[in-house]
């Protein structure tokens, strides 16, 4: 039985083509700054987000927490959604490693409300910590990979700037959101000091995370990623997949964009499941079912018994990913499915 996983975009497989370039990548210690196809990787990343340098990690958690470390200091406080992924699933390190306090805010569809970040900014006040970051998310993932629109990320951008606070942006599925924006990444990173961006999500390499910024907190991202034992050796293998996903799978994400429409129409038609088609804005599709015979709990034993892998957010919400090991058909198949575990047990 052919397995169709949905579970996140994290799983899949290089190409044929990725893993040649892999082994045959130039080598070198990139502890040293040798490994030329590291370097490589770290140039074009960051002539793409249009930032002075890059440093390669092995995780998007990694890379968050780099950028966290980079620009606060212990002590200091950042202003993150409620739902980020920064908050919710890297483990409470902004806090444990960073020694920074998050202070959440509600967003709406993953957008931070600008009056809201205006009030969370810290006044000088004796019994006060410092405002010393502001995360933003793009896509979004608990708001289902909705783009945040760069009118919102052009104002946050702005108050920051005028309070000399910096802005991550955990671009994780950046690439993501530029294909739904319809903009060139650049037009998204320009709203944030420092990016991080995800190679081994929807761009299908095996390994690997980028963060970009300028020169001088990419300095001190590379020392911070010493100490937390990132500094890797001849790690262009992986830093070849990298490359490759940057010049040839980003073209293709608008597959699993429209992959994803299809399978939240598909699952329209089952009674109980009503999903908004606008906002499925990229390849995530969360999908309640809780006006089903059934909790989640009880589907997903049944969708897995039938080669169907998903994510249950919680008893009502499961979360599908679209990605390039999942095709059309799979979707069509998927749906037929799940439509006759719901009609008949
Ligand atoms: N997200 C994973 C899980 O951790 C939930 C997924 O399957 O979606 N930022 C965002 C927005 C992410 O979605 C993720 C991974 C990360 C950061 C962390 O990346 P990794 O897994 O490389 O540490």
């Amino acid at each position: 039985m052919k397995k169709i996983d949905f579970r996140s975009d994290t799983v899949t497989l290089p190409t044929p083509e990725m893993l040649a370039r892999m082994i045959q990548a130039k080598l070198g210690d990139d502890v040293y700054g040798d490994d030329v196809t590291v370097n490589e990787l770290q140039d074009l990343s960051a002539s793409i987000m249009g930032k002075e340098a890059g440093l390669f990690v092995p995780t998007g958690t990694m890379g968050n927490l780099l950028a966290i470390m980079s620009h606060t200091k212990p002590g200091q406080e950042a202003i993150l959604e409620e739902t980020s992924h920064i908050y919710l699933y890297e483990v409470g390190g902004m806090a444990r490693i960073a020694g920074v306090q998050a202070k959440p805010i509600k967003g709406v569809n993953g957008e931070l409300k600008i009056e809201d970040i205006e009030n969370a900014i810290r006044k000088e006040n004796i019994h006060f910590p410092e405002t010393g970051l502001i995360c933003i998310e793009n896509t979004h993932n608990m708001a289902g990979g909705m783009a945040i629109s760069l009118d919102n990320m052009n104002e946050i951008y702005t108050l920051a700037q005028k309070n000399n606070i910096p802005v991550h942006l955990d671009g994780a599925r950046i690439f993501n959101a530029a294909e739904y924006l319809n903009v060139d990444v650049k037009k998204i990173a320009k709203y944030a000091d420092s990016v991080m961006f995800c190679f081994s999500k929807g761009l299908a390499a095996p390994v690997g995370s980028m963060l970009v910024g300028t020169k001088e907190f990419i300095d001190k991202a590379k020392k911070h990623r010493k100490m937390l034992g990132g500094g890797m050796r001849q790690v262009g293998i992986l830093a070849a997949a990298g490359i490759y996903a940057l010049k040839e799978m980003v073209s293709r994400l608008k597959i699993d964009h429209a992959n994803a429409i299809l399978l939240a129409e598909k699952l329209n038609e089952i009674d109980g499941i009503s999903i908004d088609i606008e906002e499925i804005h990229s390849n995530i599709v969360n999908v309640d079912f809780s006006n089903t015979p059934y909790t989640t709990s009880q589907l997903v034993p049944k969708f897995n018994k039938k080669g169907l892998l998903v994510g249950p957010r919680d008893e009502r919400v499961i979360r599908f990913v679209t990605h390039k090991d999942i095709t059309k058909e799979d979707v069509i198949q998927a749906t037929n499915i799940i439509k006759e575990i719901i009609n008949k047990g």
